[in-house]
């Protein structure tokens, strides 16, 4: 891989850093979706499939178009993706929790024959099965895979819709932090803390993350026995939403996977004209999460975006990452983005220029609490940095976006496709050959080639 800095990469070590991206993609292929990393992440993640499929898009058709197909043959009868598809042929004891704890026959909308975790994640499909749609070398086969998926997107927003929205607000509530993508962002810590775990209530587990990974850059053992307790009560609820609403201890609306959510609503408007049905529907859904997300999870006095826990009826107050996702909405109103870019410009997200540096921490640095090697409590995470380069340049905001862009090839040519990096002089941590890291490069270096 080129070791030069990324904005003076030559066309010829462009080719260089696309063709180890997709050598990465290719040594995880299992044949019909791809594991996000060999050793930690052994099966098929819900998001992570859609970043990998946008990737493929560019070149490779098929297997974008397998991915996002063999995720949704797991789909639940109730409309539900779950965010891990588990791989019968990986033994037991390679990842926690896996298909023995979460039990998903156990649930009479799961799928037959097919092991699953209970629990979702940020639904990104919509929008990752309209770009391999608009990348496609074979328009009228994109066409067809785009008929087959269609009324499967449209079940998964129509859960969200009608089993995720506990106040009638507009918004998705997640039941998990595993939901949200971004796990131990310290975004859940007053949800987490104010949870009670009764005597006797949480099950002897084992956690093997850390056989792959420094204990150090993971979520901690406190950390994990909340993440395990509350799978153990939705399994043992059945995983019946009903219940998940009304009882739930953790019950929190974001604006990272509301603000996907809207994405992908107003893409399933799209898909929905070219497949020759009505958009409309759609087109509504995207307004109504558009509205809910500026009225619900706008903070006026503070200027930011946050959290809210629906359990407690409270905002966070911590600023990570997640304030900045709004920018994915194309007709965020210009105040909005000019406080968003303002808090990404300031010292608590954009270090000082003389120090080596990477954009853009996940948590804020001037926390006591930012941690820049723990997981999401700190590190740059590629596809964070991905979300909000779209954003920044769907605003116009060419210089933070062109920062960006140099930043994400930065430091993959620096570290390789690490999972996550140190904002400060760009060390990666976590997985090797991490999938998404790798699509998301092969996205960067392509979108602007191809505009
Ligand atoms: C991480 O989450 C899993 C649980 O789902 C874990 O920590 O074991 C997160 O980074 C998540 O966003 C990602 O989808 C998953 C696989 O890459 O790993």
């Amino acid at each position: 891989m080129p070791a030069t800095h990324a904005s003076e990469l030559t066309r010829s070590q462009d080719a260089e850093l696309e063709e180890a991206a997709r050598a990465v993609l290719d040594d995880n292929w299992l044949g019909n979706s791809t594991v996000p990393s060999p050793g930690l992440y052994p099966h098929q993640w819900s998001w992570d499939s859609a970043f990998i499929a946008i990737g493929r898009s560019w070149y490779d058709q098929a297997r974008a178009q397998t991915e996002l197909e063999t995720l949704f043959d797991a789909q639940w009868l109730n409309g539900m993706v779950p965010h891990i598809v588990f791989n019968p042929a990986v033994p037991p004891g390679s990842y926690f929790p896996g298909p023995d704890f979460y039990q998903s026959h156990r649930a009479s909308a799961a799928p037959k024959g097919i092991a699953t975790s209970g629990i979702t994640q940020p639904p990104l499909h919509a929008a990752a099965a309209l770009e391999v749609y608009r990348h496609a070398a074979d328009p009228p086969e994109a066409l067809a895979f785009l008929e087959r998926l269609y009324p499967k997107l449209v079940a998964q927003h129509a859960y969200l819709k009608s089993c995720r929205d506990p106040d009638r607000c507009g918004l998705a509530a997640i039941v998990h932090p595993w939901e949200s993508g971004l796990d131990n962002s310290p975004a859940w810590d007053a949800a987490l803390a104010g949870m009670e775990i009764p005597p006797g209530a949480l099950p002897s587990y084992q956690r093997f993350d850390i056989v792959h990974a420094d204990p150090a850059d993971r979520p901690t053992d406190a950390a994990y026995d909340r993440f395990v307790y509350l799978v153990a009560r939705y399994r043992d609820a059945g995983y019946d939403d009903a219940t998940l609403l009304a009882r739930s201890p953790f019950l929190v609306q974001g604006p990272l996977f509301n603000s996907i959510w809207r994405w992908s609503a107003q893409a399933l408007a799209e898909i929905a004209t070219l497949v020759g049905d009505d958009p409309a529907p759609h087109q509504a859904d995207a307004e109504r999460i558009r509205q809910a997300i500026l009225d619900q999870l706008w903070d006026p006095p503070r200027q930011r975006f946050g959290t809210r826990d629906v359990r407690a009826l409270r905002r966070n107050h911590e600023d990570t990452i997640l304030a900045f996702s709004p920018l994915l909405d194309p007709e965020l109103p210009a105040p909005m983005v000019a406080a968003i870019v303002e808090l990404l410009g300031s010292p608590c997200f954009h270090p000082a220029e003389a120090a080596e540096h990477y954009l853009v921490p996940t948590y804020d640095m001037c926390s006591p609490g930012f941690e820049p090697r723990r997981y999401w409590r700190g590190p740059v995470w590629i596809n964070t940095d991905w979300l909000l380069w779209l954003g920044l340049r769907q605003h116009g905001v060419h210089d933070l976006a062109a920062e960006l862009r140099a930043d994400i090839l930065g430091l993959v040519c620096r570290s390789g496709f690490r999972e996550y990096f140190h904002p400060f002089g760009g060390e990666g941590f976590g997985a090797s050959s991490f999938a998404w890291s790798a699509a998301l490069v092969i996205d960067v270096l392509n979108r602007d080639r191809r505009p």
